[in-house]
């Protein structure tokens, strides 16, 4: 394990790490029975990119804006974002502070939590992010935007003509790509040609760097020296965090296109599984605390979902507005 003491962090901030990493993923492996059962009509998971996800936002303080991406729900939920407003936006319902039950679930937004909301289109949130980031910068906040974005995506002109601004105007932005190897079907290998996508920051004239995104506190270290560089006025950084996707891209998704023992291999190597038997090993944490969590996490998650199944479904009229005319959701 990486010496976290050398990072300013505790044996308390660990198992903080750790608890939102496992919020995360009992609330992702709910969504996935809710579809199952036939009770919520589609999910996108962020199985495999806890890790990634909670190092990035442990380094991350108030006032910070951010653009997730629609894996980033340990993110999210971590920022704010409860499990009840999860499953109410999972339901379709009317209080889904996203869209008012229209979007389709996992576009994360919260203006309290100063989460951007998000396009359908891949890669949109990185002008987003940077646009944010730009207005910081003008008010002189001691703050930062972040992005995170599939590596798929990366190749979309939206993220090269984002970074290209943030590189010239030295942005206090952090853009992170989450690479798991895979776009849907498309393994890395037919998606870019580079060695490492991080190698793109020279181009934008701005920092890059390859992390291991199953390791939370690599994440962490690099996410908190980027917001460290952004603050003092040396621009943004472009991170490429190394992850994995446990599950089919989507719960309409049937994954064959991997082989079983590629499937085996990735939940072999879960980041959740893995920073807990490392915490277990130093003696950070022990089986009743693992067990006290567990208790926790199953009753946040079992009312959630009890009261966003009973919360009531968009008024039918409501399909007709925030359409065409003006006007903002809450
Ligand atoms: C511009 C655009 N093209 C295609 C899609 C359909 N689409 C949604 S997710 C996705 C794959 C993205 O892969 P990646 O960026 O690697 O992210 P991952 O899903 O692997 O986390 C695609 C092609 C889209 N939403 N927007
Ligand atoms: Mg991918």
């Amino acid at each position: 394990m990486i010496d976290y003491k050398s990072l300013g962090l505790t044996e308390q901030d660990l198992k903080e790490i750790y608890k939102a990493m496992d919020l995360g993923r009992k609330i992702d492996e709910r969504l996935w029975l809710l579809n199952r059962a036939g009770k919520i009509p589609f999910v996108v998971s962020g199985q495999g990119q806890e890790a990634t996800q909670i190092g990035m936002a442990y380094a991350m303080k108030e006032g910070d804006i951010s653009a997730p991406y629609y894996r980033d729900l340990a993110f999210v939920t971590y920022m704010g974002i409860s499990a009840y407003h999860t499953f109410l936006a999972a339901f379709g319902k009317k209080e889904d502070i996203n869209s008012g039950g229209k979007q389709m679930p996992s576009h994360f937004s919260s203006r309290e939590h100063n989460i951007l909301s998000q396009s359908s289109p891949v890669a949109t949130q990185i002008p987003h992010a940077v646009g944010a980031a730009l207005a910081l910068k003008m008010d002189g906040k001691e703050n930062i935007a972040t992005a995170t974005v599939g590596e798929g995506s990366s190749n979309q002109g939206d993220f090269h003509e984002g970074l290209n601004f943030a590189g010239v105007h030295k942005l206090p932005m952090v853009c992170v790509i989450i690479n798991n190897k895979y776009a849907i079907s498309v393994p890395d290998s037919l998606q870019y040609a580079a060695t490492k996508l991080s190698d793109r920051a020279i181009g934008y004239g701005m920092f890059g760097e390859q992390v291991d995104g199953n390791d939370p506190l690599a994440v962490y270290k690099v996410m908190k020296e980027a917001r460290a560089r952004a603050l003092a006025g040396e621009g943004a950084t472009l991170i490429e965090a190394v992850t994995s996707r446990m599950t089919a891209h989507s719960s309409d998704d049937d994954d064959q296109y991997r082989t079983k023992e590629e499937r085996d291999n990735l939940k072999k190597a879960d980041c959740n599984e893995k920073f807990k038997n490392e915490l277990l090993a130093n003696e950070i944490i022990d089986e009743q605390w693992l067990q006290e969590i567990e208790q926790e996490h199953k009753e946040i998650i079992n009312q959630a979902t009890k009261a966003a199944e009973e919360a009531p479904y968009p008024d039918i009229e409501e399909a007709y507005t925030y359409v065409y005319e003006e006007g903002s959701l809450n």
